[in-house]
């Protein structure tokens, strides 16, 4: 098998995000292959914040007792799991992590792919430790849906905190896969006591593209792109960020039951039941509230740029037509 490393496109910098005249040729791409690399998206001082607020929470083994923390694909999850480490909400523990300039970025560029309506779903941490970090399995995101959020239209916003690579584990998607169904999952190697999920039905790997990017530098996918990621061989961690953003009301008509989802509760879901038992109710409760209230905010701080930017037009449109006459 030929492996193909896509060369993502030259958007210098932010610039797509300042101009939406070469949006069309990046959209395209992600709607014929289901994934697109944006290099150089974050900021170096927002990657240092994010990088270095992660890897304390990662190292404090918070969430674990609230079943935030879990280890991917080692059946015994436990504190010192470290095959694939990941942090499910980080923003809970660190807020800061959306008050970034760079979640400002994703979340305007969410809008622009999915709609105005889209807003923030989901984020979480991954960590390939160094030298022996496994591989994340093969799966689609919406493999792992059920209920309410099935068949919503999402990306996922992939950074790399430091660089990603083929040899310590950056993403790899199979091309046009999100145009297919819903493939056939099981827990990974089939062990039911594992959380993440494996892709069993067959690919093309000639299909494959590894995705290698910069510190800072994101790729997208969305709900139905398989992917995975190889193991880390070399002798730093990988670590990423990954922020899910979705579109409301865009659920699926008519609900369908993953026999793979049919399970007895992982360790990570019994240790969260026990710690909401035991008091965790009152906290996830004031966190929907803050979430809400940032949700707000930025809904605010949208409106006012907009208006802005339609008074600016209109000033330089007026400015324009007076030169005219
Ligand atoms: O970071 C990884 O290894 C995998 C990330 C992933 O599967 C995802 O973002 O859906």
């Amino acid at each position: 098998m030929d492996m193909v490393t896509q060369h993502a496109p030259d958007l210098g910098g932010n610039a797509f995000i300042g101009s939406p005249s070469r949006f069309p040729e990046y959209l395209s791409s992600l709607e014929r292959n289901g994934f697109l690399c944006v290099p150089d998206f974050a900021s170096p001082a927002d990657v240092q914040v994010i990088n270095a607020t992660l890897h304390k929470l990662l190292r404090d083994g918070t969430g674990f007792r609230e079943g935030a923390r879990r280890d991917l694909v080692d059946p015994n999850d436990s504190l010192g799991s470290d095959s694939l480490t990941e942090l499910v909400l980080p923003h809970n523990y660190a807020p800061e992590l959306h008050q970034t300039r760079y979640f400002a970025d994703a979340l305007r560029l969410a809008r622009t792919i999915l709609g105005p309506e889209a807003e923030f779903a989901f984020d979480h941490a991954i960590l390939k430790p160094a030298l022996h970090g496994a591989q994340t399995p093969w799966h689609q995101d919406e493999a792992y849906q059920s209920g309410p959020e099935q068949g919503r239209r999402q990306i996922a916003v992939w950074m790399a905190t430091s660089a990603a690579t083929v040899e310590n584990g950056c993403m790899r998607y199979v091309a046009g896969s999100h145009l297919g169904e819903v493939l056939a999952h099981r827990p990974y190697q089939g062990d039911e006591r594992v959380h993440g999920l494996e892709c069993i039905d067959a690919f093309n790997p000639d299909d494959i593209v590894y995705c290698p990017v910069e510190a800072g530098g994101i790729v997208i996918h969305s709900g139905r792109t398989l992917h995975g990621a190889g193991p880390n061989q070399t002798s730093h961690a990988r670590l990423a960020y990954i922020v899910v953003f979705a579109a409301p009301g865009t659920v699926a008509h008519v609900p369908r039951e993953f026999s793979w989802l049919q399970r007895p509760a992982e360790a990570a879901s019994q240790r969260r039941r026990q710690w909401l038992m035991r008091g965790g109710v009152l906290i996830e409760f004031a966190r929907k509230v803050r979430r809400s209230r940032q949700r707000a905010t930025n809904g605010f701080a949208q409106h006012l740029r907009q208006a802005l930017m339609r008074r600016i037009r209109e000033r330089l449109g007026a400015r324009d037509s007076s030169k005219v006459r």
